[in-house]
């Protein structure tokens, strides 16, 4: 559909060159001609022309081409019916500042990662917990506004599998400009594997000893971890060893990231909903970054 949006878009860009081309040539033609006797008569039919021709049929006639090939690729992004093809939902709602993915088939939850199979059509869900954003994805075209209280959808597909970058695209306050979207389309073995996975995940191995108190004292109250914890508040940690970055983007998840995030998420991403543990021995920090590593399906 956003292929379709782009032809129409280098279509109405050559047909606006051509114009261009055409009045200037006009428009030197006039100034270089030499004057020519006409009537008063003349000169009002010859005026007519202009404005009948070059001010109403022209304009007219472009509009309703261009109607002929932007109605049906405006259709194609609106979530209608497809015969043969039931697209995928995914819920994706926006909070200060990172994104929460569900997919309610299989009840599965991620955060700051779409993970999307190649090829079928997707139906996103967008809505905010909080204020405006906005979901984007700029290669696979359409934009559409994160709304709290309402629900609006977006109809995608990607035309092959590969990493796709998202982005909000509504100023949404101090760190808008940290909450990036880490999208990936998958063959459909893979996609079904990716959800298999994570479908009845549940972990029963706690964080040993202090660092497994804090985490229930503290992170757990507003992070879920399957099995372990129910918060609601912040990004579901379940898969959280699987995910490419931290904070929306802010920071790779590897080894030094993770205890960095930890540590330092205040002045990595300055404002975030995550209090500091500047109370917690750092060593208790590290352990609670070893167990994230092996939070994983
Ligand atoms: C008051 C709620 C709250 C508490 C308590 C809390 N967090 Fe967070 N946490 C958040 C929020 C909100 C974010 C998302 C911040 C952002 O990216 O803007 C977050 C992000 C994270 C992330 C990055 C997740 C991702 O996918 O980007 C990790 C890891 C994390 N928290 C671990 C912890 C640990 C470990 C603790 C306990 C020591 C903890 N959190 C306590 C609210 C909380
Ligand atoms: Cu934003």
């Amino acid at each position: 559909m956003a292929r379709q949006i782009a032809h129409v878009w280098w279509g109405m860009f050559a047909f606006a060159t051509l114009v261009l081309v055409a009045v200037s040539a006009i428009w030197i033609y006039a100034l270089a001609r030499k004057p020519r006797e006409t009537s008063k008569e003349q000169a009002v039919r010859i005026n007519r022309r202009w404005v009948i021709g070059g001010g109403i049929v022209l304009p007219s006639l472009s509009i309703v081409v261009l109607l002929i090939f932007g109605i049906p690729t405006g259709r194609s992004m609106m979530p209608l019916p497809v015969e043969g093809q039931q697209p995928l939902k995914i819920e994706v709602t926006g909070h200060q500042w990172w994104w929460e993915v569900h997919y309610p088939d299989s009840g599965v939850t991620t955060a700051n990662q779409l993970i999307i199979p190649a090829g079928r059509l997707i139906d996103v869900n967008v809505t905010s917990a909080d204020v405006i954003h906005s979901f984007w994805i700029p290669r696979l075209g359409g934009k559409m506004d994160m709304i709290p209280g309402r629900t609006n959808v977006i109809r995608l597909q990607a035309g092959h599998t590969g990493v796709f970058h998202g982005q909000c695209s509504e100023f949404c306050g101090l760190q808008h400009a940290h909450m990036k979207l880490h999208v990936e389309a998958l063959d459909d073995a893979g996609f079904d594997n990716w959800i298999a996975a994570r479908e009845n995940l549940s972990f029963t191995q706690r964080a040993p000893g202090e660092a497994g108190q804090v985490f229930d004292e503290r992170c757990g109250q507003c992070h879920r971890v399957a099995g372990i914890s129910n918060g609601s508040r912040a990004p579901d940690l379940s898969d959280i060893a699987t995910r490419p970055s931290l904070g929306a983007g802010v920071i790779d998840n590897d080894h030094d990231g993770l205890r960095q995030w930890l540590r330092e998420h205040k002045t990595l991403k300055f404002g975030n909903g995550m209090p500091a543990h500047d109370d917690v021995p750092p060593q208790t920090l590290d352990q609670i970054a070893d167990w994230l590593e092996t939070l994983a399906p």
